[in-house]
């Protein structure tokens, strides 16, 4: 089992030698929740989702590592990071679900168990929506429940860890 080795934010922190880690990942434009359309995505904003999350991870004995980006790139990169320092991988993969297939190989590379959230719900939404890539990775997915999906989430990998 991987211990906690990073927290939010990446910076250092001491591991509680049995603590589960679970990484967060958040894909492109998700910076921007809160912000805009919020008859879609609701009212908070991706630090409240942060917060939710470490207030769940705490409950549950969970160590987060809770982060986003704009890039495909940096979200691969994460992933492998998460190989090796992570016990299951959170993802929201942004519109990078319905195109990206690095990342789905990125997350079968990483061998952990994968939970798949969206906001949203990507059925109730434009067909380009409705195919998901890394959902051929994923142990399960969780859509159109806003930020609770990912305390969701995080109770099934705090229930296989
Ligand atoms: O419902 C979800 O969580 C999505 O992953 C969100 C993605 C979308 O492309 C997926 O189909 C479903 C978009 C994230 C963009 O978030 C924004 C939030 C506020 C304002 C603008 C974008």
């Amino acid at each position: 089992m991987a211990q906690q080795r990073k927290k939010s934010g990446g910076k250092a922190s001491k591991p509680a030698a049995s603590t589960p880690v679970v990484y967060v990942l958040n894909g492109p434009n998700l910076n921007m929740l809160g912000l805009r359309q919020p008859e879609i995505y609701g009212r908070d904003t991706l630090a409240d989702v942060e917060k939710l999350c470490q207030a769940a991870a705490r409950r549950l004995g969970l160590a987060i590592v809770f982060r986003q980006s704009n890039h495909e790139g940096e979200l691969v990169d994460w992933i492998q990071e998460a190989r090796s320092h992570a016990d299951g991988i959170v993802i929201n993969a942004g519109a990078y679900t319905h195109t990206s297939v690095a990342l789905l190989d990125a997350l079968n590379a990483a061998e952990k168990p994968v939970i798949e959230v969206h906001l949203s719900n990507i059925f109730r939404r434009e067909s380009f929506r409705h195919h998901s890539y890394i959902s051929l990775a994923a142990k399960g997915v969780i859509c159109g429940l806003g930020p609770k999906g990912y305390v969701l989430a995080l109770e099934a990998l705090a229930d296989l860890a």
